[in-house]
């Protein structure tokens, strides 16, 4: 840490201001902090915190989870508690194998590196023979499949495909970023975020003199300033877009063919489907103008602007491929900065992400060393993280993945820790069914978040500030020293002391502690860290300064030119694709014989969008995006969340125009349907949102009604939960990604009875 004033801030101030979840600043000199850690601490004492081990009355007298969700639960004693989890957890090894036992445990609980919940779980459900596992992300799980295939191997990770900012400052000239730049979003990070300067720098860029075109629903993508320029587009229609402008760009006879055939393949093939040679429909700006809403002469003056760019750069926020079919944009978007021919210089081609995260593109050493190791896991059973609710509607039943055959597995046992898939899957109404049918779930929260009240055992943890931990983003220059500032709330312990002595009633013990306290945990995960970054001071040192950050200056600058490489030398650096080339035509997926993903990037309908028969029933198309004032479901109830909700719940932003036509004004009490649910909101009128969208960010705390119903007959929910109305289909056979922003509702007025009925 280089200023004295900022070291004797952290002694001072980090024992009461501690790590939050992984968006929390705790440093003063962030030029734009992020949520505050004032309100976890307002949270550790907050009546929905789990005060002492808990068990389902239900559960008990052995229900086989009829009455999860509606029943009450009875304190127990930890000694009873993790007895109990013991003998299930070896019960169901024992009778089903231990790929009836399903720990994907997906989320984003607490921000450290050693009180990481899954970690801790897993490595303790080794010891007990292993688990049912999930991967890939909600976040980009479309793409994290996808461009393997278009790229090769090392660009599933989103990192991997974006320039870094500091190229993009300095020699970025047009940037199309589809999706843009959210308000809020870089406020958050896997580990936790010191310094929030995604923001900067793409002030940096623009101010260098750099245009910046964001395509989205909404203007307030854009940031409001000089040389930015928003432009509507119906949602998920960004491949009919970028396959218009690759058309335009044939047209104008400014496709750069001589990078095509140099470093990509099956161009020839993408070419004669945008030409309409395979079947007779020209993809140009007029064809795209039908699809995405925008004006033909807007989509041909952008692709002259792209083609006369010196250093273009197609940008992509995740947000995109969180729809179904989701996989065609991340494709569409790398044909297209192929036909710029762009990729690989300096600023240039594609980027995955940025503004999606404060992380992505940051031009650092990634602070990486090793975590908790999980030890091995001997079963191979593993679902697309996203199939939770099919797994559990199919159990056994064959699936298709990524040209995988698998088989989803017979889960008897749910294992949950920091997550919340009552919060982050798909149709919760259909989830909360299914969710019935293991014999037993098992869950361990802080607070009674709505999976811990669908759960039968749950057990309290402790919140960051209870204890100590070490955070830092692996995209970030600093490690940060969290110790505790408080006595753990009720009876709640750290995750890693649960699992301790779950793991003490098989004798796994010390095995599972490794002959380490949680303090000596922490010295050698920092030991960890020194052997990589020799400069950093020792363990003492670092705690007794709170912080310490990377000397850039001590290494080589990082260069951040994703492909530079291979378009270098794409003979001598190959890269991984079966051709070793960019793959705008794959063989290996065209194999695959797919309905829904086809051999070359393409735009198909999907079920639920604007231009789709059922926007006739459904006019609204629903989006869920991230939640400015939490993170995902944290924090719901306290500090800015909770003072943002109107009636109670969550606020849904709607066209002015289309409140108007329906009669609804600012701060009026409003109902979302269709075939999935209801829920109810409050409602914003917005000048920047495009007509016939509604937007409801993600995160209020689900809560369905004890009595009132949605016009399907599904409970109504009263906070504003969008994922009672989200579909859960996948984006295609092809990834199984997280598909929630294919979703149409109606929306009207709520009734006097619904708006007394509030959470
Ligand atoms: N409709 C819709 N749905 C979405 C999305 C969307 O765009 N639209 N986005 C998706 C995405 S990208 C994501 S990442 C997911 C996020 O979904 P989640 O990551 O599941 O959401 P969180 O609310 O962060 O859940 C973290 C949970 O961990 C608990 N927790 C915190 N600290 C600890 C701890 O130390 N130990 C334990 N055991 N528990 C802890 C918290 O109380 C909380 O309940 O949501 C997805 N869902
Ligand atoms: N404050 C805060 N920040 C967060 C999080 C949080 O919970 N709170 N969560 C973090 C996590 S886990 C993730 S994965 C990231 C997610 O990052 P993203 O996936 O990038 O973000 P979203 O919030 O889903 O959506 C961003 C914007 O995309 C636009 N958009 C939506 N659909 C389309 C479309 O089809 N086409 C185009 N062109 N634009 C579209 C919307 O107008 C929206 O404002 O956010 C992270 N940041
Ligand atoms: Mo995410």
């Amino acid at each position: 840490m280089a200023h004295s004033s900022e070291a004797s801030w952290f002694s001072t101030h980090l024992g009461t201001w501690p790590l939050g979840p992984q968006g929390t600043s705790i440093n003063p000199h962030d030029p734009a902090p992020g949520l505050s850690g004032e309100e976890f601490l307002e949270l550790a004492s907050h009546s929905v915190r789990v005060q002492a081990p808990m068990v389902r009355r239900g559960w008990r007298s052995g229900d086989n989870g009829a009455g999860r969700g509606a029943d009450s639960f009875e304190p127990i004693s930890w000694a009873e508690a993790t007895r109990l989890v013991a003998d299930e957890l070896q019960r169901v090894a024992g009778e089903h194998g231990n790929d009836a036992i399903y720990a994907g445990s997906y989320g984003w609980g607490s921000a450290g590196r050693f009180h990481h919940a899954q970690s801790q779980i897993k490595r303790m459900l080794n010891l007990f023979g292993g688990f049912s596992c999930s991967e890939h992300s909600y976040s980009y799980g479309a793409g994290a499949v996808m461009l393997p295939h278009v790229l090769g191997a090392p660009f599933g990770d989103t990192n991997a495909c974006a320039p870094g900012w500091d190229q993009v400052a300095a020699h970025t000239d047009v940037m199309l970023a589809l999706g843009g730049f959210r308000p809020g979003n870089t406020r958050c990070d896997a580990g936790g975020v010191f310094a929030h300067t995604a923001r900067s720098w793409l002030e940096k860029a623009c101010r260098r003199g750099m245009t910046l075109i964001v395509v989205s629903p909404d203007a307030a993508d854009a940031p409001a300033w000089p040389n930015v320029t928003h432009i509507p587009l119906r949602p998920t229609t960004d491949t009919a877009l970028m396959l218009g402008l690759i058309g335009e760009l044939e047209a104008l006879g400014q496709g750069q063919h001589d990078f095509l055939s140099r470093y990509c393949t099956g161009h020839e093939a993408l070419a004669r489907h945008v030409l309409g040679e395979d079947d007779g429909t020209v993809r140009n700006a007029a064809w795209a103008a039908e699809i995405t809403g925008m004006s033909p002469a807007r989509i041909e003056a952008l692709a002259r602007q792209l083609a006369e760019a010196r250093r273009p750069l197609i940008a992509m926020s995740w947000s995109l491929q969180r729809a179904r079919f989701g996989e065609q944009p991340c494709w569409a978007a790398v044909s297209l900065a192929a036909w710029l021919g762009h990729i690989g210089a300096p600023g240039g081609g594609v980027a995955f992400g940025l503004g999606s995260v404060n992380s992505v593109g940051q031009p650092v050493r990634p602070l990486k060393a090793p975590g908790v190791s999980q030890g091995i896991n001997p079963v191979s059973s593993c679902i697309p993280v996203a199939g939770l609710g099919d797994m559990l509607a199919s159990a056994g039943q064959p699936y298709r993945v990524n040209g995988d055959l698998r088989r989803w597995p017979r889960v008897r046992l749910i294992y949950w820790a920091g997550g919340n898939p009552f919060h982050h899957h798909q149709d919760l109404n259909r989830l909360r069914d299914l969710w019935k049918r293991p014999d037993t779930v098992i869950v361990h929260e802080p607070v009674w978040s709505a999976t811990a009240q669908q759960a039968d055992i749950v057990l309290p943890v402790t919140l960051p500030q209870e204890r100590s931990d070490i955070s830092g983003s692996s995209n970030d220059r600093t490690l940060v020293y969290s110790p505790a500032g408080r006595e753990p709330q009720g009876q709640a312990l750290t995750d890693h002391a649960i699992c301790a002595r779950i793991t003490a009633a098989i004798g796994q013990e010390e095995v599972f502690r490794d002959g380490r306290s949680e303090g000596d945990w922490l010295a050698y995960l920092y030991a960890g860290y020194q052997a990589r970054f020799p400069e950093l001071p020792s363990f003492e040192g670092f705690t007794a300064k709170g912080a310490v950050t990377l000397d850039e200056a001590a290494s080589a600058p990082v260069v951040q030119t994703p492909l530079a490489a291979f378009v270098d030398d794409p003979v001598a650096c190959p890269l991984s694709t079966p051709s070793g080339r960019i793959e705008l035509y794959s063989a290996t997926i065209a194999a695959m014989g797919l309905e829904e993903c086809g051999g070359h990037p393409a735009w198909q309908p999907p079920e639920e969008w604007l231009g789709s028969p059922l926007a006739a029933r459904y006019p609204f198309h629903l989006l869920s995006p991230q939640p400015l004032h939490r993170l995902h479901s944290q924090l719901d109830k306290v500090g800015a969340s909770a003072r943002h909700k109107q009636h109670g719940r969550e606020v849904a932003v709607m066209a002015r125009a289309d409140g108007i036509a329906l009669g609804l004004i600012d701060g009026q009490c409003i109902k979302l349907f269709n075939d999935r649910g209801a829920c109810l909101a409050g409602l914003a009128l917005s000048d920047t949102l495009m007509p016939g969208v509604i937007v409801l960010p993600t995160g209020a705390w689900f809560s369905p009604s004890d009595t009132l119903l949605a016009p399907n007959g599904t409970p109504l929910e009263r906070a504003g939960n969008p994922n009672v109305l989200t579909a859960d289909r996948p984006t295609s056979e092809l990834a199984r990604g997280c598909a929630a922003n294919s979703c149409l509702v109606a929306v009207t007025a709520a009734t006097a009875e619904e708006q007394a009925d509030v959470p």
